[in-house]
């Protein structure tokens, strides 16, 4: 049985939503990251760059979630683009673009627009322009096919989906609503009854909503390093 160690957030919606689109039997595992659990030795056991998703699979134990996608993909033969060397190496690109691009510049520019204790305009405006530019290359991507490999839903998709959700909230309205492609493609997806389950996931806990001062802490650590 598949164990996912699941919080409802961007990287772990991609995983919920493989999952459900595979039809793939699993247990929800809940980590409330606001809570610290992320930091329990059982879970650093399973990630110990303790952020969530992390699965384990029988003996197998996989963090960070586009190695996870990789991972179900080729467990599952599913979702996979056309089996060819041109193929594979547009998914490893599209999936490390995500992975280190999509994913840190928005999260990043979600961190230093809201959360960050001091409102640094550099950082600001260095964080918003890339994740736009990123989200610029996606809507490019995404005009000139249905699906980001081309005519098929792939795992690409998922890792997109997952940051999709909370592209409008990290980027803005204006900059959202110029991404007519990254829209649509969200739509269609979010659309799909195994996106529906993957969505209606967070409603199986009861999380920790709040970013109260406990919270910062936990989630910014390195906070305590800065001088006051
Ligand atoms: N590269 C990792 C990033 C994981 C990550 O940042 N997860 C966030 C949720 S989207 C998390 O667990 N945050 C809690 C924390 O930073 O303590 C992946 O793709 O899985």
């Amino acid at each position: 049985m598949i164990r996912f160690y699941y919080h409802p957030s961007p990287n772990p919606a991609k995983i919920a939503l493989f999952l459900e689109e595979a039809g793939l039997p699993y247990e929800m595992v809940p980590v409330d990251t606001r809570k610290g659990d992320q930091f329990k030795p059982d879970f650093l056991a399973i990630n110990p760059n303790g952020k969530t998703p992390a699965l384990t699979d029988g003996d197998v134990k996989i963090f960070d979630s586009n190695a996870i996608l990789l991972y179900l993909a080729e467990k599952t033969g599913q979702f996979l683009p056309p089996d060819t060397a041109e193929m594979r190496g547009q998914m490893l690109s599209w999936l490390m673009f995500v992975a280190t691009g999509i994913g840190p510049y928005t999260g990043q520019t979600v961190h230093f627009s809201r959360f960050a204790p001091e409102k640094v305009p550099y950082a600001i405006n260095r964080y918003a322009r890339e994740a736009e530019r990123h989200w610029g290359i996606l809507d490019d991507q995404l005009g000139k096919h249905r699906y980001m490999l081309g005519d098929d839903y792939t795992l690409i998709d998922m890792a997109v989906w997952g940051w999709a959700t909370r592209a409008q909230f990290a980027l803005g309205d204006e900059a959202f609503g110029k991404l007519s492609n990254v829209r649509r493609h969200l739509d269609e997806i979010s659309a799909r009854p195994a996106a529906q389950r993957a969505v209606a996931l967070k409603d199986k806990f009861a999380w920790k909503t709040e970013v109260d001062e406990e919270a910062r802490k936990i989630l910014f650590p390195q906070n305590a390093f800065l001088k006051s």
